[in-house]
């Protein structure tokens, strides 16, 4: 059984993946920045699930955490790179750099942050895997996705590296690229209205946090030889749409 570092484990697909993992037999490390929630978790879940306060735009905070860890957790077996965020839907002329500088912050500075904090442990026992939530909106453009798509082809990218600097040892990394997925709170922080929110998700079947956290659980799952590079999944009502074109 594994220790795990999930990242943005108080809501959503982090929170899920915890739940699943500790169920399955895993300590899990479950950060993120609503202390009151990793401890409702902590209750839940029981010594099994370790709350660690953490704001992954934090460097300094960032950089202590393999240090900072009791000593019987500090050995990382998976990192996964779940925080993440979007702000607004406006397109790129209407957006407030604000929002984009925060999206940056935490999709891109703070997955490579994390990362780094976490490789050198791994690298010395040769032996570890990262898992980062990536999005379809890496990959597909559309209307207002502008700097949050943007990170998340960083984060496509990244990971592929990783990939490729890390050959020759044994540690693994994966992308996982959602599409629709309800039940979160990502697109309540995106919209900043719960109505709204709603909204996006009606008449739509979506994925949901436990399909995402079935999947991590597939991934670590796998013999230590296989190496899923990345998965993109969505739910069945949605699909890649189709190039623009503007008609006068
Ligand atoms: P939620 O908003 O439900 O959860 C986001 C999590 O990230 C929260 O636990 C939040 O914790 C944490 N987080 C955000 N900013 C920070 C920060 N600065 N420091 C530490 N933690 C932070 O969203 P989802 O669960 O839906 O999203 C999880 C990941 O999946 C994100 O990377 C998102 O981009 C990606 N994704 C989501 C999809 C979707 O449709 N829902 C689809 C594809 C990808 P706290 O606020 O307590 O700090
Ligand atoms: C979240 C999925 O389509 O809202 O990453 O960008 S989408």
């Amino acid at each position: 059984m594994a220790v795990i570092l999930v990242t943005g484990a108080t809501a959503g697909f982090g929170r899920a993946i915890a739940v699943r993992l500790v169920k399955e037999g895993h300590r899990v490390i479950g950060t993120g920045r609503r202390a009151d929630r990793l401890e409702a978790l902590h209750r839940e879940l029981g010594d099994a699930f370790l709350p660690q306060v953490l704001d992954v735009t934090d460097a300094g905070k960032v950089a202590a955490l393999p240090e900072t860890l009791p000593t019987d957790w500090r050995k990382v077996d998976v990192l996964i790179n779940n925080a993440g965020l979007a702000l607004g839907v406006g397109k790129a002329q209407d957006s407030k750099l604000e929002d984009w500088k925060t999206m940056i912050d935490t999709n891109v500075t703070g997955v490579v942050e994390v990362t780094r904090a976490f490789l050198p442990q791994m690298i010395e026992r040769n032996h570890g895997y990262i898992i980062t939530l990536g999005s379809i909106a890496g990959t597909y453009p559309y209307v207002g996705g502008n700097v949050y798509g943007a990170t998340k082809a960083f984060v496509a990218q990244f990971m592929r590296n990783l990939r490729t600097d890390l050959l020759g040892t044994l540690i693994r990394a994966s992308t996982i690229e959602p599409g629709l997925c309800g039940g979160s709170e990502f697109s309540n922080v995106r919209l900043r209205d719960n109505q709204k929110a709603a909204d996006v998700y009606k008449g739509t079947d979506p994925l949901t946090p436990e399909d995402i956290a079935g999947t991590v659980s597939w991934l670590l799952s796998l013999p230590p030889h296989v190496n899923i590079n990345a998965i993109e999944m969505m739910p069945v009502c949605q699909a890649a749409g189709g190039l623009a074109v503007d008609r006068k």
